[in-house]
């Protein structure tokens, strides 16, 4: 469709070793956790992050909420950075499966302080309990950025004080790990449960992994069911989330320089603002007068990008933008950006 796709990672197709590994994979009944191939994906996801276990799904929303359904009771608040994933684009899942509602902590870059957390705890039995901390990790609407583990820590250190349980959305942290030099385990440590994407930068076409506790997992699994998520032969996909687990995570770096190169060249262009300094990801947000005009424009020069507001365009590279797909980006985006900023000084 696209000569060049930056809407998103998710749109990232098997590699030819996904291919192969999924046209070969053992598979059994999913719902009698059965499935050689979704065990071995769900151990090595535990081994990797350092949870008891971990529930192979469908799909980061059901990951999340399925986390939510389980750490909450109906009437409870949840506490999400603004601009939460687990808010503004899981349409209402919250409010519709488990009755929650959401309380927003101040954030800079996604990343919400201790004290803004803290503030946000509801305790009097004349209010909406606070029944779940959220964080995000990259924070997707903050443009990709990386929330700092020792952010991560003092929210938790409030969790535990408050007796209340912390989940992270996950989704792009191992994105977070490549950024912040470490590893996963590094990244997910101190969470009672935290939703990993596979779909994403990692490039499997299918899932996502919500790690925890036994006694959280077994909850997990009873609402994965009720959701319609039980997938009965799914070691056909979760054998491409294997290698999307274990060998995927190695090219992000690289897609994380593409993303820097990609700023560098359009910030000073004309119609667009960008500072590629706030470039930490795979994620490349900039400003123009009309976003879902760039957006229209960008597609008829064979370029996918997404708009994320009325000004506000988001571009992502991932393992299928090679160094000559950003080049041909570049240019797109920078002459549609041009044009439009032409027109209207016309
Ligand atoms: N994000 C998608 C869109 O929904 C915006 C994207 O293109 O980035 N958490 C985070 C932080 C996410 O960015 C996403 C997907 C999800 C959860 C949900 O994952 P899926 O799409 O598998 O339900």
């Amino acid at each position: 469709m696209f000569a060049v796709d930056l809407r998103s990672d998710t749109v990232t197709v098997p590699t030819p070793e996904m291919r192969a590994a999924m046209a070969t994979a053992a598979v059994g009944d999913d719902v009698y956790a059965e499935d050689p191939t979704v065990n071995r994906l769900q151990e090595t996801a535990a081994e990797l992050t350092g949870f008891e276990g971990a529930l192979y799904v469908p799909s980061g929303t059901m990951s999340n909420q399925i986390a939510l359904a389980v750490h909450t009771r109906r009437g409870s608040e949840v506490i999400v950075p603004e601009g939460a994933h687990i808010y503004e684009y899981e349409p209402g899942a919250m409010a519709v499966l488990s009755g929650a509602l959401p309380r927003f902590a101040p954030a800079v870059r996604g990343a919400p302080t201790a004290e803004g957390v803290r503030a946000a705890v509801r305790r009097s039995p004349h209010q909406a309990p606070t029944g779940l901390i959220t964080l995000e990790n990259t924070h997707n609407l903050a443009g990709g950025a990386v929330v700092p583990l020792a952010t991560q820590a003092a929210i938790q250190s409030v969790a535990r004080e408050e007796g209340i349980p912390i989940h992270l959305d996950g989704a792009r942290a191992f994105n977070a790990a490549t950024a912040l030099g470490v590893g996963i385990a590094d990244v997910t440590r101190g969470f009672d449960s935290v939703s990993i994407c596979l779909s994403k930068g990692l490039g499997a076409p299918v899932g996502s992994l919500l790690l925890g506790s036994r006694a959280f997992l077994a909850e997990a699994h009873r609402y994965r069911k009720l959701l319609g998520g039980g997938m009965r032969q799914a070691g056909v996909l979760a054998a491409a989330g294997l290698i999307a687990l274990t060998r995927m995570p190695a090219g992000l770096a690289a897609d994380h320089a593409r993303a820097k190169r990609l700023a560098q060249a359009l910030a000073g262009a004309d119609g667009i603002t960008l500072d590629p300094a706030r470039v930490e990801t795979n994620m490349v947000f900039l400003e123009v007068d009309d976003a879902a005009g760039l957006v229209q424009r960008c597609a008829a020069r064979g370029v996918g990008v997404s708009s994320m507001g009325p000004r506000t365009v988001r571009l992502v590279t991932h393992h299928q933008v090679d160094d000559a797909g950003v080049a041909l980006a570049v240019d797109a985006i920078a002459a549609a950006a041009g044009s439009m900023a032409r027109a209207v000084r016309a």
